[in-house]
């Protein structure tokens, strides 16, 4: 059984009670319309949701992004025809209604810059990104630092978030950068398909390092949406003396949270109605308006 809640559920019953909103792994692309599409019935859903204050979305919104200037460098004709016009355009809205809009590199996306988000009056963030939800510290971040056994990516993911070699980079032409992007897809798809799930997944020890100042950990990247009790190792020696002391196990309040979100997925993939999936963060207010505290919640959105 699904641990996530359904979100239309939220929708129609709770939406006074939605006040923030976090997405990862859209992977859009003009190649997967359906894709495309769930993610402007999102917004069409979000902006009906009167307390809604932010949407964040924790890297990878695009499968590749080779530079601003792909987009921002099209005339105002082929601007009027592009596939990301209407989610800029969604997106605008959504702010106007008051909604603040945050955008974290992917690891397919890292090349996002601010003038791009300047379109819709977004905001892009670094990661680790902090926020508090209620009495909750949580961390947020795309989730591919953590991949730490995965040596192979993270000496490509360091030569990539090089400034230095992002200049190199963004300085040839679009069409040499098309190609370059191509190749990097073509040489991960041969890797991945050879690396285990294992390697692919976070390392438990850095996330008990990086989740030691934090209550949650929120990230997406892996594709494996989940909720995860993290052992608390501030804690576990005391606890592990008051087990020997008392002979009782309360680890109950031992734990802090990591939430993987989901990618997006096409469930009906060739069918004339294609169906999406994706496994979204909501935080809402608590019903008890006295202390007008906000939880956060996994819960499972389609279209
Ligand atoms: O992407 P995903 O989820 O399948 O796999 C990731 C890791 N792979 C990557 C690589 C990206 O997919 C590449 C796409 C980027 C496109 C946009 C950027 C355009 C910028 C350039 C513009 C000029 O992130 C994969 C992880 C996996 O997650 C799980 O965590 O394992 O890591 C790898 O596969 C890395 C490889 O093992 C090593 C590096 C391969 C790239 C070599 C580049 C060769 C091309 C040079 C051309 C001059
Ligand atoms: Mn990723």
């Amino acid at each position: 059984m699904t641990p996530f809640r359904d979100y239309h559920h939220l929708v129609t019953t709770r939406p006074h009670d939605v006040q923030q909103v976090m997405i990862s792994d859209l992977h859009l692309s003009a190649s997967e319309p359906a894709l495309v599409q769930a993610f402007l019935s999102l917004l069409s859903d979000l902006q009906a949701l009167p307390q809604l204050r932010c949407l964040y979305i924790l890297g990878d919104w695009f499968d590749a992004w080779i530079g601003d200037d792909a987009y921002l460098s099209l005339s105002d004709a082929e601007k009027a025809n592009h596939w990301i016009t209407p989610l800029i355009e969604q997106l605008k809205q959504l702010r106007l209604q008051g909604c603040d809009i945050f955008v974290m590199h992917g690891n397919r996306d890292f090349l996002i810059g601010q003038p791009f988000c300047n379109t819709f009056g977004g905001l892009l963030i670094d990661e680790p990104y902090d926020i508090q939800i209620g009495s909750q510290h949580f961390r947020l971040e795309h989730g591919d630092a953590l991949c730490t056994d995965d040596h192979a990516y993270q000496r490509f993911r360091k030569l990539m978030r090089n400034r230095l070699v992002q200049w190199y980079l963004l300085n040839k032409s679009l069409e040499k950068r098309q190609k370059i992007a191509a190749k990097m897809r073509q040489k991960s798809k041969t890797d991945t398909a050879r690396k285990t799930e294992f390697i692919m997944d976070v390392n438990e020890g850095a996330v008990a390092q990086v989740m030691l100042a934090y209550d949650g950990l929120l990230h997406g990247h892996t594709h494996r949406p989940d909720i995860h009790p993290v052992p608390n190792s501030s804690q576990s020696i005391s606890i592990k003396q008051s087990i020997v002391a008392n002979n009782k196990d309360d680890t109950e309040n031992t734990h802090k949270t990591r939430y993987v979100l989901g990618d997006w997925r096409v469930l009906n993939s060739g069918t004339s109605r294609e169906k999406v999936e994706a496994v979204i963060g909501v935080v809402v207010a608590e019903a008890d308006e006295v202390t007008s505290d906000e939880t956060f919640m996994m819960v499972c959105y389609t279209n």
